[in-house]
C-alpha cells in the first residue's frame, strides 16, 4: 500500500497496524539488547501516587540518550519516514526513541490519552515498534477504539473497563504501530514474560516538543514534568 492511502487510513482510524514492516534479522539483536539492558526485575522510576492511580506499570528507557547507535537504523528507514511525512507533514521531527519495559505480572497500561485532545491539530504520533511477537497467552495486547482520535476527551471511569468498539490487536516481531496520541488506547495486563515495545515518538513542525507532558486517564489527568496529578476526574 503507498504511503497516501495509508494516510487516509490513519485519518480515519486514528492508527495502522503494519505486520511485517520491519525484518525479523533486524528486530532480533534489538530484542536482546532491550533484554540485555532491563534484566528480569529492573527497579521502578515513578512515585507511588502515579503508579497506584494510572495504573500504568511501564519502565521506560531511552537509549538514544545513553549514545546507544543500535536505534538509529529503524530511525533512518526510507519507507518509516516516508509514512512519518505522509501523516505529519513536511517539517515533522521526532523525539529521542522511548523503549518501554513491563514486566511479568505487571498490569500494563490503563486507558489513556498521550496528550490532551482539546486542539486536534496538536498531537504526538507513536511509531511503536515490536521487536518479538506478542502472544495471547502472554497478554500484553494494545487496545484501541478506533476512530476516538476525533472523539475529543477519553470518558472518565473505570480507568481498566471495557470501551464500546474496542478493538485489541496483537503486534508480532517486526510489526509497526502507528498511533494518533489523541487515541483511547490501552495495554492489557501481562502475565506470562517481560513485555517490550519501542517508540519512536514524532510530531507535526507546529507541536511543541513537550505535547506529552500531560497524559489523560479515565480518573485524572497527569504532569510528568512535575510529577503532579493536575485534575481529577470522576463520571
Ligand atoms: O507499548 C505499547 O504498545 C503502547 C504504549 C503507549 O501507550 C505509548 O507509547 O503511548
Ligand atoms: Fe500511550
Amino acid at each position: 500500500m503507498n504511503a497516501s492511502t495509508l494516510q487516509r487510513q490513519f485519518d480515519r482510524d486514528g492508527y495502522i497496524v503494519l505486520d511485517g514492516f520491519f525484518d525479523d534479522k533486524q528486530m532480533e539483536p534489538i530484542d536482546r539488547l532491550i533484554h540485555a539492558h532491563f534484566g528480569e526485575t529492573p527497579a521502578f522510576q515513578h512515585n507511588d501516587e502515579f503508579l497506584s492511580k494510572s495504573q500504568t506499570d511501564v519502565i521506560p528507557w531511552f537509549p538514544q540518550q545513553q549514545g546507544v547507535l543500535d536505534f538509529d537504523a529503524i530511525e533512518s528507514d526510507e519507507n518509516f519516514r516516508g509514512l512519518s511525512e505522509a501523516i505529519l507533514g513536511v517539517g515533522w521531527y521526532e523525539q529521542s526513541c522511548m523503549v518501554m519495559f513491563s514486566g511479568r505480572g505487571s498490569s500494563g497500561q490503563a486507558w489513556h490519552q498521550d496528550c490532551p485532545p482539546e486542539d486536534p491539530q496538536q498531537f504526538n504520533l507513536n511509531r511503536l515498534v515490536y521487536t518479538s511477537d506478542m502472544k495471547a497467552e502472554s497478554g500484553g495486547q494494545v487496545v484501541v477504539v478506533p476512530g476516538s482520535h476525533k472523539m475529543g476527551l477519553l470518558p472518565a471511569g473505570d480507568p481498566l473497563g471495557q470501551l464500546q468498539d474496542q478493538v485489541v490487536l496483537q503486534p508480532k516481531k517486526g510489526t509497526l504501530l502507528l498511533l494518533h496520541g489523541h487515541a483511547w488506547h490501552r495495554v492489557l495486563p501481562v502475565n506470562a514474560a517481560a513485555r517490550v515495545s519501542t517508540n519512536f515518538r514524532a510530531a507535526s513542525a507546529t507541536t511543541p516538543q513537550d505535547i506529552t507532558d500531560i497524559c489523560v486517564y479515565r480518573n485524572m489527568r497527569y504532569q510528568f514534568s512535575t510529577a503532579n496529578v493536575i485534575e481529577e476526574r470522576t463520571a
